[in-house]
């Protein structure tokens, strides 16, 4: 269709450099000189950028590498988000990726991995004293799961919100788990509760990093 548009342009300026010009009045030619010179110009820029882009020169969302969890308190600030074996095995993947997507939250990490049952005893440490301890590292270690990073302003407490209550009878309709889930043993996903343990399980998920990339729609998402 660009292509096209140039034809059109080149047959327009021929035309009017033809005998046809002493028919047109001034004010057309003058508009289509300037719209072959914007044409030109156009033609040459995305020429010159897509070959730039193709040597590497621009790095088009560059941005200075953070640490792994961000900079908490700003929206910079950043948490980890699991989708456990429950909710890859009922396809909902999609599903919660879009929710943190829509709402304006930047993906910055992403990886699906099978938990040993070593690592899943480590991710819930803190509750190794719980009775209900075995049966919580055995579920969560019976399937791949869905690693994610998030970043945004006030992640870590809005992801958890996003996600509902532990118990999803408690979760609201329109949270993942009063949306997905009834029973507290199957609810779909996990979320880091705290700076302190978003910089821990981000560490122990995302041990090769995650990914510093600007976002075009930024200044859409906030206003400063
Ligand atoms: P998660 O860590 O998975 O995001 O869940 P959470 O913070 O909402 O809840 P947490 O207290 O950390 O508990 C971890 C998971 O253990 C199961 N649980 N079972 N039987 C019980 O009383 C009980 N309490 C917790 C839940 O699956 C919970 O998500
Ligand atoms: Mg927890």
């Amino acid at each position: 269709m660009f292509r096209s548009t140039i034809i059109r342009s080149a047959r327009t300026v021929a035309f009017a450099s033809s005998g046809a010009r002493t028919r047109m009045p001034r004010s057309s030619l003058a508009a289509v000189a300037a719209f072959s010179a914007v044409t030109v110009s156009a033609v040459t820029y995305i020429s010159e950028t897509s070959q730039e882009r193709q040597n590497h020169k621009i790095a088009m969302c560059d941005v200075p590498k953070l640490p792994v969890e961000g900079v908490p308190g700003t929206k910079y600030e950043r948490t980890f988000l699991a989708v456990k074996p429950d909710g890859v095995q009922r396809q909902i993947i999609g599903d919660i990726i879009s929710r943190f997507e829509k709402r304006g939250y930047k993906l910055v990490g992403l990886r699906m991995e099978w938990p040993t049952k070593e690592k899943a005893a480590e991710h819930y440490a803190d509750l190794s004293k719980k009775p209900f301890f075995p049966g919580l590292v055995n579920f969560f270690s019976s399937g791949p799961i869905v690693c994610m990073c998030w970043e945004g302003l006030d992640i870590i407490k809005q992801g958890r919100q996003m996600l509902g209550e532990t118990q999803p009878l408690a979760s609201k309709p329109g949270s993942i788990r009063g949306d997905y889930s009834i029973d507290l043993g199957r609810n779909i996903c996990h979320g880091s509760d705290s700076p302190e343990s978003a910089k821990h399980e981000l560490e122990m998920w995302f041990p090769e990093g995650v990914n510093d990339y600007g976002r075009v729609n930024d200044k859409w998402v906030y206003e400063k």
